[in-house]
């Protein structure tokens, strides 16, 4: 199938091509998008060379789908172009995600909602997803009344501005900032731009996309985001009121056999997830599980994900292979050949 990843030269679209590579998605030809200044480059997947082409050729070579990391302005003008061609769109941006239109999916919480219909798919927020993953299998037995999450996030979230930004701080060298302040040796209290209420529009998009994708508006998301200087993953430290009393052994239980869901949680061993061993990883690593012991039906745990992997790149490829499974890709990709 021809497979289309739009913003392919950046950090996510690269991540994109090496999890499409290593899963064995059915890619017979890939279609490398990005920005006219990076037209003619090339990438290399499965070690072939693809020429990077502009949008408007992408569409004209009608690929079944296109995983479209390229930010939110270039999603809202070419997201369309591309569902109107027949193409399913799996967009990371945050362009369509409270849309209510349009699904935001995490597979592992809410693939269900998905039909052929859904032209264009929404990925969620990397500090969403790594969050709903961990709590939507606590969510069905015991019933979340509420949440505070303080995030602790890898500068890859930011982008190669921001790495770049970090590996210049540490070698003593100058360079442009992608932050206001320095990055290494500090902690930045800030991700995204402030809203009028106070909370960053990170924050405000782990408050109202953990409601969209656990569909249940009466989940009370409060969330402080951070930004720390590490590059292998986001880490959040997560405080979980339930309606009803659970079983810390249960608890650990649910979250061992839930998918996508690694527990490392042995305190006699100083074991827990840390971004150094998540980084590269695809699975959202849960540990430091314990009561509050401050009020009754509340639990306290510690979650790491590789941001660019199951926070962006892996998620939009089992979206992709969720369609493919349910046979809806093999479709529009059969109708977009028998029209060309
Ligand atoms: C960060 N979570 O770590 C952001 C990056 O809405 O997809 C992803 C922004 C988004 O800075």
């Amino acid at each position: 199938m021809k497979v289309a990843v739009v913003g392919a030269t950046g950090l996510v679209g690269t991540k994109m091509l090496q999890v499409l590579a290593e899963r064995n998605f059915p890619v017979d030809e890939l279609i490398p998008v990005a920005s006219e200044k990076s037209v003619g480059k090339e990438v290399e997947f499965k070690g072939k060379k693809y020429k990077v082409v502009s949008m408007q050729d992408a569409i004209a070579l009608k690929p079944a789908v296109a995983l479209f990391s390229a930010g939110g302005s270039t999603s809202l003008e070419w997201a369309p172009k591309f569902a109107e061609a027949g193409i399913t769109v799996i967009d990371n941006s945050s362009a369509w995600r409270m849309d209510p239109a349009k699904p935001l999916v995490v597979p592992e919480v809410n693939a269900n909602v998905l039909s052929a219909d859904d032209k264009i798919i929404a990925n969620p927020n990397c500090s969403t997803i790594q969050m709903v993953v961990a709590l939507q299998p606590l969510h069905k037995k015991y019933g979340i009344k509420r949440v505070v999450v303080s995030t602790y996030q890898s500068v890859t979230g930011t982008g190669k501005k921001a790495v770049d930004q970090l590996n210049n701080e540490r070698d003593g060298k100058e360079g442009e900032m992608a932050y206001k302040y320095p990055i290494d040796l500090n902690v930045i209290p800030q991700i995204d731009v402030f809203l009028d209420n106070g909370y960053t529009k990170e924050e405000m998009k782990m408050v109202n996309e953990t409601k969209k994708i656990m569909g249940d508006d009466s989940i009370r998301v409060t969330s402080t985001t951070v930004r720390i200087p590490v590059v292998g993953g986001h880490s959040e430290s997560v405080n979980i009121e339930f309606e009803a009393d659970f079983d810390l052994a249960e608890v650990k239980q649910l979250l061992s056999e839930a998918p996508g869901i690694v527990v490392q949680d042995e305190p006699s061993q100083q074991l827990y997830p840390m971004p150094l061993w998540a980084h590269e990883k695809d699975e959202v690593f849960v540990g430091r599980i314990r009561r509050d012991e401050t009020q009754p039906n509340t639990l306290n745990m510690w979650i790491v994900s590789d941001n660019l992997r199951k926070g962006a790149a892996t998620n939009a490829v089992q979206i992709a292979e969720y369609l493919l499974e349910k046979g809806i890709l093999q479709k529009e990709a059969e109708l977009s050949a028998a029209i060309s």
